[in-house]
């Protein structure tokens, strides 16, 4: 019999020092359930573990990066089941990857997906990208991270919005709002996401983690902690060797040799 096809698409583009992960469920619109998120997030752990993956892009398809948790599955879940310890990991695990993230989002990105997206560490759009936290019309609400997240990219007025009416966004809209970082062309979405993971790539892997962790810190901490925090990973990626490299390349005008240490 034929293997089941795989819910997430897994590459590995060494030249770009890149790595790529696909949703897969077209028929379901990439909808996540328990099985794709735990594929989803083994892929990230290995892609984290690879000394030679600098940056990781998540993607869906041209439809849907993906159009939620999934319904059905959740239709017949106890509350137990969805605060199965199972469950939570699968999200922390993503959480949990030290690798820069960007999410190539096109077509539907709603609910869970855009959640999903909003963990990655930046957004990259389609003009088609729409974006939206449709829970309370089933009557749940967000749970992997929206009422936090999307309110500390867009403001309470827009996020109070969104998560309440079902309002959606446009591709230009969440840009405008400082949700997404880039919108790119229809048809470019995937190709554009790797062209920045590679530019992101390119950078002091040690530096770019770091900096990952301090920008995330701006969420949790007041802004003298969080200003600090900055100043002790400064000091640690002084420590690196690839500090050493990138600076000394400058002075000697040639382009740096990382080694991610
Ligand atoms: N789940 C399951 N199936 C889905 C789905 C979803 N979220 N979204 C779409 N599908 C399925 C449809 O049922 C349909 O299946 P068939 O009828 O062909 O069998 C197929 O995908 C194609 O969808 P449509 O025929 O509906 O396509 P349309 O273009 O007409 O409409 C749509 C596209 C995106 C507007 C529509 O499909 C839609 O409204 N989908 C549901 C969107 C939604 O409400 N999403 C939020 C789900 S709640 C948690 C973490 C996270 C969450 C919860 C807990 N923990 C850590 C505990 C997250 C919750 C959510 O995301």
């Amino acid at each position: 019999m034929a293997e089941p096809a795989p819910l997430v698409l897994v590459e590995r583009e060494p030249e770009r020092r890149i790595a790529t992960a696909l949703l897969n469920r077209p028929d379901r619109l990439n909808a996540l359930n328990a099985e794709l998120m735990g594929e989803l997030a083994d892929a990230l752990r290995s892609f984290d573990d690879d000394e030679d993956v600098r940056c990781i892009v998540i993607g869906g398809s041209d439809r849907a990066f993906a159009a939620g948790a999934d319904i059905g599955e959740m239709a017949t879940a106890s509350a137990m089941d969805m605060y199965a310890a199972k469950r939570i990991e699968r999200w922390d695990a993503i959480r949990a990857v030290r690798t820069p993230i960007v999410a190539a989002v096109s077509g539907y990105c709603l609910g869970g997906g855009c959640e999903l997206a909003m963990t990655c560490d930046l957004i990259v759009a389609s003009e088609s990208a729409v974006f939206g936290q449709p829970e309370t019309g089933l009557g749940i609400l967000p749970g992997a991270g929206a009422t936090q997240r999307l309110t500390h990219a867009v403001g309470k007025a827009l996020a109070m919005d969104v998560i309440l009416s079902g309002r959606l966004l446009s591709a230009r809209e969440a840009l405008d709002a400082g949700l997404v970082a880039r919108v790119v062309a229809r048809e470019a979405w995937l190709d554009e996401a790797k062209r920045v993971a590679g530019q992101i790539a390119a950078k002091g892997p040690v530096a770019n983690r770091l900096a990952k962790e301090a920008v995330n810190r701006a969420y949790e901490a007041p802004l003298s902690l969080g200003l600090d925090y900055e100043r002790r990973v400064l000091y640690l990626a002084f420590a690196s060797e690839d500090a050493k490299e990138g600076l000394s390349a400058f002075v000697e005008k040639r382009p740096p040799e990382f080694k991610g240490r």
